[in-house]
């Protein structure tokens, strides 16, 4: 294996302590109005924004930058439809058999239910694939490293980049997801990871009225 040059960290950029902190409380305003959004608008939303924040998703950092992620972006509506439909049959499962009572409770008191009609209905569906290990030329598997730590980080950078551009989103995971490389022709090394919803919230949509933790339930300093 060939080792990577050092190059000079160029892009890294200081801001006064006071600059830094004004920056570190508009970006908790900014991604505190994030919402996951069950209602979505069909209008359209430019391609470009999405190529953009699959960019950004991609800058994550990831085991040995093995970068084990694909990202496939529907936009097709008959391939809406088919997913919609796959989505829904396991969901229907999910609901009225799979899921232990106790996971029914908790998601009662969102009021989800099999019927996933955003599928169709927002402008892009994101499937995001995990890659757990690589086809060499020769066809010898080629191990990747924390894939799902690798994937839950660009997941979460891929959230944060269509929030900032003015996008809802949902993550979605019906389980089990291997519908999604059926019709998405994916191969057999990436595993779904998430189906993440993005377009425009509706008109009308509504959330549930929940809080998040206050600072001291989540974190503890050790000075
Ligand atoms: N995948 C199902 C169930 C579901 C599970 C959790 I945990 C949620 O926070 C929300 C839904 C569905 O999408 O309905």
């Amino acid at each position: 294996m060939k080792k990577f040059s050092m190059i000079p960290l160029k892009q890294y950029c200081e801001y006064p302590v006071e600059e830094m902190k004004k920056r570190a409380g508009e970006f908790y305003e900014a991604i505190r109005r994030r919402r996951t959004v069950r209602e979505f608008s069909d209008r359209p939303v430019p391609r470009e924004v999405i190529e953009k924040c699959l960019l950004a998703a991609g800058t994550a950092p990831n085991g040995a930058n093995r970068q084990p992620w694909h990202f496939v972006v529907i936009g097709n509506a008959e391939i809406k439809k088919q997913i919609r439909e796959a989505a829904e049959a396991e969901e229907r499962e999910f609901y009225h058999g799979r899921a232990p009572q106790e996971w029914l409770d908790a998601l009662a008191a969102l009021g989800t239910d099999a019927h996933k009609p955003f599928l169709e209905t927002a402008p892009y569906l994101i499937a995001i694939f995990a890659q757990s290990y690589e086809l060499g030329t020769d066809g010898r598997k080629i191990k990747n490293y924390y894939v799902q730590e690798s994937v839950g980080i660009a997941t979460g950078f891929l959230i944060n980049a269509l929030h900032h551009s003015g996008l809802a989103t949902l993550t979605h995971t019906p389980s089990p997801m291997n519908f999604l490389n059926k019709i998405l022709g994916r191969p057999s090394n990436e595993r779904p990871y998430l189906l993440l919803v993005a377009g425009y919230p509706a008109a009308d949509a509504v959330v549930p009225n929940i809080t998040k933790k206050p600072l001291a339930e989540i974190a503890t300093f050790i000075d």
